[in-house]
């Protein structure tokens, strides 16, 4: 990892942190490529980029439904019940960020206020390979379904048999997926971006996925809604010298072992924590079954900040931004209102992260790179949309309508003042009916 020490009084400035997520150009070219080929030629390009890329002949990408229920009766019966205890307990806290529709009346009688509603249909992608996780098919669609979408289709890449994981099918029937496609990669967000013959056109977009996945989303994007474009998976640990060396190893290997890009901060007050848990990282990377991947994540994307004070510390949080930090301090809970930017906050030495992954309710698909500066977790406002509601009586037509007319004349816009003035006239006039 590398050694960041701070001198007293110095802050931690972003162009220190190693960052990645620029999507290469090259990508870029090549994901637009194919998303132009699916818009022009339906599931025919489908089918092409699926040979190519999947090494798959595909007749029919729809999976029937029933291949949800056979994954439930195939993989093993503690899966099932930890995906069921995940999924009531990220619906529980889901629940609670449902909004209401909402109206007010002013005085005159004039009605304003927001109608929130559902969208109609929701993609969610879920990724082939290595980061297949079924904890994120619950992810992103618990959220929908708390919001009331309608129809939920999911798309993952076949395997090279033209099937899909049976944990993946197996959270998708928990999550309550409706149709699901047998499709990846670029691809696959250009077909349910704009449809084909046999895969629907969705509203919104969420889901991780390599960087051409990315790149097709943002291009796609404008044209449908989609969640974010995520980066590596980070985590960011504040320890003062309360912390236990081998729990915070542990945390930072467990964000380390997703990703040779996975990025890992220790940001402490302590040097002699600092020094600590680099010690026993080696031995405990070298036990890991995925040494290769933690070991690669730690010594090109890792680092250790040393803070003199936990002010400064706390500070340098704040530039980081990262997706999960982790509070290993002592009044954990007194350091919450300082810290400004980060996904998920994980507060106390008993505030695991892959609690927050699995089943403490809260979204895991989290702002990376950065962005927890600006953006949200995943959640059911992801889900919705807002339409204002403006319902004007006579009497507030009369007490609003001159300060539009005067607005609109000095935008040089006379229809404007006209489609109030109309209405004035005919009130002036005694004609109160339209
Ligand atoms: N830590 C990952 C999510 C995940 N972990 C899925 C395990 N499975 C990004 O938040
Ligand atoms: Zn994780």
């Amino acid at each position: 990892m590398r050694n960041i020490t701070l001198a007293q009084g110095e802050y931690l400035k972003a162009g220190q942190l190693p960052r990645q997520g620029v999507l290469p150009a090259k990508v870029v070219t090549a994901a637009a490529g194919i998303v132009e080929e699916v818009r022009e030629r339906g599931d025919a390009a489908l089918r092409d980029f699926c040979l190519k890329f999947d090494g798959v002949e595909m007749d029919d990408f729809r999976v029937d439904p029933s291949a949800m229920d056979a994954a439930i009766d195939r993989v093993d019966l503690e899966f099932v019940e930890a995906v069921k205890k995940a999924a009531a307990q990220i619906r529980d806290f889901h629940e609670r960020e449902v909004r209401q529709s909402w109206i007010t009346t002013r005085p005159d009688g004039t009605i304003l206020g927001q109608k929130v509603t559902p969208l109609s249909a929701a993609g969610v992608y879920v990724p082939g390979g290595r980061a297949q996780y079924p904890s994120t098919v619950l992810m992103d669609v618990i959220p929908a379904k708390v919001a009331g979408v309608e129809k939920i289709v999911m798309v993952t890449p076949p395997q090279k048999e033209g099937g899909i994981s049976p944990y993946t099918l197996a959270a998708a029937k928990v999550a309550g997926v409706d149709e699901i496609y047998a499709v990846g990669g670029a691809q696959a967000i250009a077909a349910v971006a704009y449809g084909t013959e046999s895969i629907p056109k969705v509203d919104k977009i969420v889901g991780p996925g390599n960087a051409f996945v990315a790149a097709a989303k943002r291009i796609v994007s404008g044209d449908v809604g989609i969640d974010m474009v995520a980066g590596p998976s980070e985590v960011c640990v504040l320890a003062d010298d309360s912390a236990n060396p081998v729990v915070v190893a542990a945390d930072l290997m467990a964000q380390a072992e997703h990703d040779p890009l996975a990025a890992c901060y220790l940001v402490t007050s302590s040097a002699e924590l600092a020094q600590a848990v680099q010690e026993k990282l080696p031995a405990m990377v070298a036990a890991s079954p995925r040494a290769e991947i933690t070991a690669a994540s730690l010594d090109n994307e890792g680092v250790v900040i040393v803070a003199p004070t936990l002010d400064q510390a706390i500070e340098a949080v704040n530039v980081i931004a990262p997706e999960h930090l982790e509070l290993h301090c002592d009044d954990a809970m007194s350091l919450l209102g300082r810290i400004k930017n980060a996904g998920a906050i994980f507060i106390g030495h008993w505030s695991s992260e892959p609690l927050g992954d699995y089943v403490a309710g809260p979204n895991h698909t989290l702002p990376t790179g950065g962005t927890a500066v600006f953006s949200n977790p995943l959640g059911v406002d992801d889900f919705v949309k807002h339409s204002s509601i403006i319902n004007y009586t006579k009497e507030g037509l009369e007490i609003d309508g001159p300060a539009v007319q005067v607005m609109a004349q000095a935008e040089g816009l006379w229809a404007h003042a006209l489609s109030v003035g109309v209405r004035r006239k005919m009130l002036a006039d005694g004609e109160e009916a339209l």
